[in-house]
C-alpha cells in the first residue's frame, strides 16, 4: 500500500474510534478499553506538522522540534522562522516584497492550545514576527499589537532592529514602479505566506501564520494572515486551519474559524476546507483572477486541504517523513 494511502486509511480508523471514545466515555467504565486503544492509534501518528505551500525545511524544523517533545506551539513558531529568515522568500520575513513605497511591513499570528493568541500587524524592522506575536500574547495583557507599537514592544523584548529590505527585493520594487499595477489583485502563483499547523506528543494543536501580505500593497494594508479567526484559528478540542493567498477574501469570509466550526459539526478537515473555498467562489466571480488555499488538521489526526487554482502543494511531517502534498482545487473548468 503506498505511504500516503496508509496514513489516509489510518486517519479513517482513528476517527471513528476517536469519535466512538469520546462519546462512549459518558457511558461509563466499559468504554475505558476502547478509549485506550484510541489513543493509541492517534498516538501512533503523533506529532504532525503541516505548513502551507512547500516550505520542506520548515515543517522538517517543527517536526524535529516536535520529536523532542516541545510543545506545539513553539514548535510550529520554530518552523516559520526558517521562512522569516528565508531572504530568497519574497513574501514573509526579511527579503519580503515591500510595499508601494518601498516599507516592508510584516504581519503574524500565533494561536496556542489553550486558546490563548497573539498577533502584530504591519511591523517594520523586525523579522521574526510570530515570535513577537507571542510576545505580544505572554507579555502583555494583549492581544493585537501594530505597527510603531508593535516595533517598540519588540525592542523592548531585545529583537533586533534589522533592514528587511533587501536588495533583490529594492530592485524589483523600482522596476515595478516603472509601470505600477495597483489593481490588487493576487497573481495565482506568486505568493508564499506560511501558515504552520502542529499537534504535539500530547496530541495539543498550536499554529503560527506569518507574511509579508501582498507585494506593493498600499501602505498600511493588512490582510488575513495576522486575524486570529481568518489567517489562522486553533480550537484544541477541534482541530486548527490557516489560509494563504487574497487575504481580502478570507476575511469577507472568516476563513479558518469557518473550517473549525464545520469540522466541530462532523466534517473531515478536507470537506471543510472544501467548503470554506466554496463560500467564497459562490459569492464572487472574480475568484478567477485570485487564488486562496487553506490547510485544516482535526484532533483525530486527518488532515486536508483545498485551494481555487490548481498549483497550491502543502508540507505534512508525520513519523519522520515530509512530505509534499498537491491540493485539490475547485476551478477545474
Ligand atoms: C495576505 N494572505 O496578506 C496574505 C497573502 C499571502 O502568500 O498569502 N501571501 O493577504
Amino acid at each position: 500500500m503506498k505511504r500516503r494511502q496508509f496514513i489516509k486509511n489510518a486517519s479513517i480508523t482513528s476517527v471513528g474510534l476517536a469519535v466512538g471514545g469520546s462519546v462512549l466515555s459518558c457511558v461509563g467504565e466499559t468504554s475505558e478499553k476502547t478509549k485506550k486503544e484510541s489513543m493509541m492509534t492517534i498516538e501512533n501518528k503523533l506529532p504532525i506538522a503541516i505548513c502551507t505551500w512547500a516550505f520542506a525545511g520548515a515543517t522538517a524544523k517543527s517536526g524535529e522540534q516536535l520529536n523532542k517533545g516541545v510543545k506545539a506551539l513553539d514548535a510550529a513558531i520554530s518552523g516559520v522562522e526558517v521562512e522569516e529568515e528565508n531572504l530568497k522568500n519574497t513574501t514573509v520575513g526579511k527579503g519580503g516584497a515591500p510595499d508601494r513605497q518601498g516599507n516592508v511591513t510584516l504581519d503574524a499570528c500565533v494561536m496556542d492550545s489553550n486558546g490563548d493568541c497573539g498577533s502584530v500587524l504591519c511591523v517594520e524592522n523586525i523579522t521574526n514576527v510570530a515570535e513577537l506575536a507571542k510576545r505580544v500574547m505572554t507579555e502583555t495583557p494583549h492581544v493585537i499589537l501594530a505597527a510603531k507599537g508593535a516595533e517598540e514592544f519588540a525592542y523592548i523584548q531585545g529583537f533586533k532592529k534589522e533592514n528587511l529590505l533587501t536588495e533583490d527585493s529594492k530592485k524589483a520594487w523600482e522596476e515595478w514602479l516603472k509601470s505600477p499595477e495597483y489593481k490588487p489583485l493576487i497573481n495565482i502563483e506568486n505568493h508564499d505566506t506560511i501558515g504552520m499547523l502542529c499537534m504535539d506528543k500530547d496530541g495539543d494543536i498550536a499554529g503560527a501564520c506569518t507574511t509579508s501580505g501582498l507585494s506593493y500593497k498600499m501602505k498600511g494594508r493588512v490582510g488575513d494572515s495576522p486575524i486570529i479567526g481568518s489567517g489562522l484559528f486553533i480550537d484544541n478540542t477541534v482541530g486548527g486551519a490557516v489560509a494563504t493567498g487574497m487575504g481580502e477574501e478570507v476575511l469577507k469570509t472568516v476563513g479558518s474559524f469557518l473550517i473549525v466550526e464545520l469540522m466541530r459539526n462532523g466534517m473531515s478537515p478536507q470537506k471543510a476546507c472544501e467548503e470554506a473555498v466554496r463560500r467564497i467562489t459562490s459569492k464572487n466571480d472574480r475568484y478567477k483572477d485570485f487564488q486562496i488555499a487553506y490547510i485544516a488538521i482535526n484532533k483525530a489526526g486527518e488532515t486536508g486541504s483545498y485551494c481555487i487554482h490548481e498549483g497550491f502543494t502543502y508540507m505534512k511531517y508525520q513519523n519522520k517523513v515530509n512530505e509534499n502534498i498537491h491540493s485539490d482545487y475547485f476551478n477545474k473548468a
